[in-house]
């Protein structure tokens, strides 16, 4: 019997030597130290011995049985720490090597565009009035002087959902909506911008869909001279203190006097150069004053109020600003071209 545990002790050290990770030497402890382990089964057999011999071979199997216990432990500890300085080299992180580079968007340039325009604007006392993009056939036309017969009403020009409703063609809907709000007392001080659709062929020049940005002042002693010198303080903001401005007759329904206005070329400062087509002048809005039928039909006394209205397209400012040659761009959504408006 006293081989027999010698035999064992050596046998299981040796396993215990040669076990490689935690899973393995936790095999040996089971199945040495264990309750159906070899060296309980001879514990059990000592009923067979004399009374000298079995103090000695209990003493002795609790002995191997301890051997084995210490080695298994030590030798667990050792390979755990083995374990974890495996994974650290595993997962380690070299924090000295360069971030991967995360690209960042950019705003549209229309976006760009309209801000400006809003500050310089909000600078003068105006604020930013919305309204919807389907609108009803009395604010697109009726409230703006275009009664039925008119040709600008023509069902090919404009989309309709039905015979009241379509998609509106100009912001300024949203300045009779704005008007009657007031119920007949000035002043009335709004921009807007937004969307507005036509039907019309897209080309370098024509979207179906555009942004438009629309003005209105309505106070009592409103005049043409506030008119430009509102438009004089806009240019000069939007496009550069260098800049001019100049009125040119012209004729909208909505408005009475109406005007074209042009803002001096700031490429050739005049001269004439490809941008202005050798003229030194680019139509850039159109503007008048407020039709007293307009005024009326939005609940202000025309006798005693006046006021002046303008409108501009977006897109055209931002061709203009940004030498862009084509109005396309603006909806292709190249990142190419949108990359550009990046902010330093
Ligand atoms: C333009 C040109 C001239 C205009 C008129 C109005 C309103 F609602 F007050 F009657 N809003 N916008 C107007 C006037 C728009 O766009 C070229």
């Amino acid at each position: 019997m006293k081989e027999r545990l010698e035999e064992l002790r050596d046998e299981a050290l040796a396993k215990v030597k040669a076990a490689e990770d935690v899973k393995s030497l936790q095999e040996v402890r089971v199945a040495y130290l264990g309750k159906k382990g070899p060296i309980t089964e001879v514990l059990r057999g000592m009923g067979k011995l004399s009374a000298e011999e079995r103090p000695v071979i209990g003493q002795m199997a609790n002995d191997v049985r301890d051997a084995i216990k210490v080695e298994v432990d030590a030798k667990e500890v050792l390979l755990e720490q083995a374990a974890i300085e495996q994974q650290l080299a595993e997962e380690s992180i070299d924090v000295t090597l360069p971030g991967r580079p995360v690209s960042s968007g950019s705003r549209h340039p229309l976006t760009i565009v309209v801000e400006e325009v809003e500050d310089a604007f909000l600078g003068l006392g105006f604020s930013v009035a919305e309204g919807p993009e389907v609108e009803v056939d009395y604010y697109n036309f009726e409230a703006l002087n275009l009664p039925k017969d008119h040709p600008a009403r023509d069902m090919q020009d404009s989309f309709y959902f039905t015979d009241e409703l379509l998609l509106r063609t100009h912001t300024s809907p949203v300045q009779a909506r704005t008007m009657e709000k007031h119920e007949g007392k000035g002043p009335v001080k709004v921009i807007c911008p937004g969307k507005v659709f036509r039907r019309d062929d897209d080309d370098a020049t024509h979207s179906h869909q555009f942004m438009q940005i629309e003005g209105l002042y309505v106070d009592e002693h409103v005049r043409m001279s506030d008119l430009k010198g509102v438009l004089e303080q806009f240019a000069k903001a939007f496009f550069g203190e260098d800049r001019e401005i100049r009125l040119r007759p012209s004729f909208f329904p909505f408005t009475e006097p109406s005007v074209e206005v042009d803002v001096s070329c700031g490429m050739c400062a005049g001269k004439g150069c490809r941008i202005c087509k050798q003229s030194g002048w680019i139509e850039v809005l159109g503007a008048g004053m407020v039709h007293p039928r307009v005024l009326e039909m939005s609940g202000f006394d025309s006798t005693k109020y006046s006021g002046f209205a303008f409108g501009m397209g977006a897109e055209r400012l931002a061709m203009l600003k940004y030498d862009i040659d084509d109005i396309r761009h603006f909806y292709t959504n190249d990142v190419r071209f949108l990359a550009q408006f990046k902010r330093a």
